[in-house]
């Protein structure tokens, strides 16, 4: 089954209420329309404003009835599998109505079926479910008042003002640094809330697989080509050209050899700086597969300068994820034209272990067990740093049939005849060439120079080497502090005066 072009929604700020009141105001980076939503349920209202691509329908992404409306960012992959659980004849108009449906049927456990990169709000009774997929792949936020709940994709929209009631602790979610009463709702969960009483019940819905599975090598190998197929089709848009981000790693070209065979025809496009690229690797991959192919070069002083861009889109404070995350949005931000959908190869290396080069198998599963367990939260996956520039981004190894499946073969498949990820590159030898089955693991940050040019910068600064990390989480938290918490558009955020100012503070502070 293919996906739409895009999402009926990239994102949401909504208000559920026992009494009624005007949508609220909402300062998203996703770019898009903007679509106002009023609903008036038994016992709450509904007042949300929807952000979407200028050419969905977005009423889809809101289905209600008497007693009960949903609310969807984003999209669901196995729709089929859904609608087969439901009366035949069952038509429903949008990835919403569909939930709308399932709710009846099973209550909140209607999430435990989907497969999915959304976050949802649902109203029943005097209940409000907010829902995550089982990556939380759609980060989702809450905020809580008496009677009221406000729920969105990006947690800036939640700040409050002075006037703006302290809202409730909320024990089984997360704190957003910087804004008081913000929360984020958890990867694979239901918070299940009150309105009336204020008080929250979270349910997993997924969970990381903990057992390992041992299989005959041709077997893994098999369903991992088979998973990630299916996957890609999934996620290829109907009677579209997909684009796939490519570095021409085993990751991305293997999901850009399945994009191809479910589209027929494939966009791929490289970026790399002036100090480095992956150019000629991935141009090989494009040339084998016979895609439409692009090269952007981003001038190191450019990419560093979208450090704001970065942390204001992804709500990340981790240095870490920030360095890998910056030259995938310093691309999206050049992707000129029409709004696309994007395929990533993002994610094959945590269940895979394939960040960690580690030969020792226990370390090896010991690195996936502690990566699944340690992911929410990052928000690497975020729609919003593609949607920045009106892109929509779906990542196929984090499918959750994908993603079940890698994090439970055991080690000795993913390490296997002295190769890393040997699984995946097996499963992907027919579809590439050989030299690229065979190219050992590059990161984003380190093919395209962002972790030295960032390094090197706060050395130029005056930091010394081993304060180099610790300057970096100190740069990204201010970034945080001034685009997320503070709520200032990253263009009057200035990378070179918060670098100065965490430089002067490190030397005052060894002085
Ligand atoms: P990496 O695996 O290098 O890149 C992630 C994806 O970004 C690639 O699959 C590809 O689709 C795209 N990409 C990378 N480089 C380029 C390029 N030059 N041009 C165009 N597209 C490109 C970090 C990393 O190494 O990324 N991501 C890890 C996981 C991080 C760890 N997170 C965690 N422990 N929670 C990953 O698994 O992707
Ligand atoms: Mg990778």
């Amino acid at each position: 089954m293919t996906a739409p072009v895009l999402p009926a929604a990239f994102g949401f700020l909504a208000s559920a209420r026992t009494g009624g009141g005007p949508a609220p105001d909402a300062a998203f980076a996703t770019r898009g329309d903007r679509t106002v939503i009023g609903a008036r349920l038994r016992r709450q209202s509904l007042a949300a404003t929807l952000v979407h691509p200028p050419e969905s329908i977005p009423e889809t992404a809101h289905a209600q009835d008497a007693d009960t409306a949903v609310l969807v960012a984003g999209e669901l992959y196995n729709r089929a599998e859904l609608l087969s659980v439901l009366p035949a004849g069952t038509a429903p108009e949008g990835d919403a109505q569909l939930l709308l449906e399932l709710l009846h049927r099973y209550g909140p456990h209607a999430f435990r079926l989907v497969n999915g990169r959304f976050a949802a709000l649902a109203q029943t009774g005097d209940r409000v479910l907010l829902a995550t997929d089982h990556a939380g792949s759609v980060p989702l936020y809450v905020r809580l008042a008496p009677g009221e709940v406000n729920a969105a994709t990006e947690a800036k929209t939640l700040a409050g003002d002075a006037t703006t009631p302290r809202g409730f602790p909320l024990a089984d979610a997360r704190r957003v640094p910087g804004l008081t009463g913000v929360y984020q709702v958890p990867a694979g969960t239901v918070l299940d809330i009150g309105l009336e009483s204020g008080t929250a019940e979270a349910h997993r819905t997924w969970t990381p697989p903990l057992a390992r599975r041992v299989l005959p090598e041709r077997e893994a190998v098999d369903a991992v080509r088979t998973a990630l197929q299916r996957a890609c089709a999934a996620r290829v848009p109907a009677g579209g050209t997909p684009l796939v981000v490519l570095s021409g790693g085993i990751d991305s070209s293997g999901v850009a050899a399945c994009a191809h065979r479910a589209a027929g025809a494939l966009d791929t496009v490289s970026m790399g700086t002036d100090t480095a690229d992956e150019f000629p690797e991935a141009r090989t991959v494009a040339e084998h597969l016979g895609s439409r192919h692009r090269e952007i070069t981003v001038p190191t002083e450019d990419l560093l300068a979208q450090l704001p861009y970065a942390v204001w889109a992804s709500e990340s404070a981790d240095p870490d994820i920030i360095e890998y995350l910056l030259p995938l949005v310093a691309l999206y931000r050049a992707l000129d034209g029409p709004p696309r959908r994007i395929l990533t190869g993002y994610g094959a290396d945590i269940p895979l272990a394939g960040m960690h080069r580690e030969d020792r198998l226990p370390d090896l599963d010991t690195a996936v067990a502690y990566d699944m367990a340690t992911f929410d939260g990052l928000n690497e996956m975020s729609p919003v740093l593609s949607a920045v520039t009106g892109h929509w981004t779906t990542h196929p190894y984090w499918d959750r049939d994908v993603l079940d499946l890698l994090v439970s073969l055991e080690a000795g498949l993913k390490r296997r005849h002295g190769r890393d990820k040997w699984v995946l590159r097996e499963a992907m030898a027919g579809a590439l060439p050989a030299e690229t089955v065979l190219r050992p693991k590059l990161g984003v940050h380190e093919g395209s120079g962002t972790t030295s040019s960032f390094s090197a910068l706060l050395v130029a600064h005056g930091v010394a080497e081993p304060s180099v990390h610790k300057a970096k989480q100190r740069v990204v938290r201010e970034l945080f502090g001034r685009t997320v918490a503070a709520g200032r558009h990253p263009s009057g955020v200035s990378t070179a005066e918060v670098v100065r100012s965490v430089a002067d503070g490190l030397a005052r502070g060894a002085a």
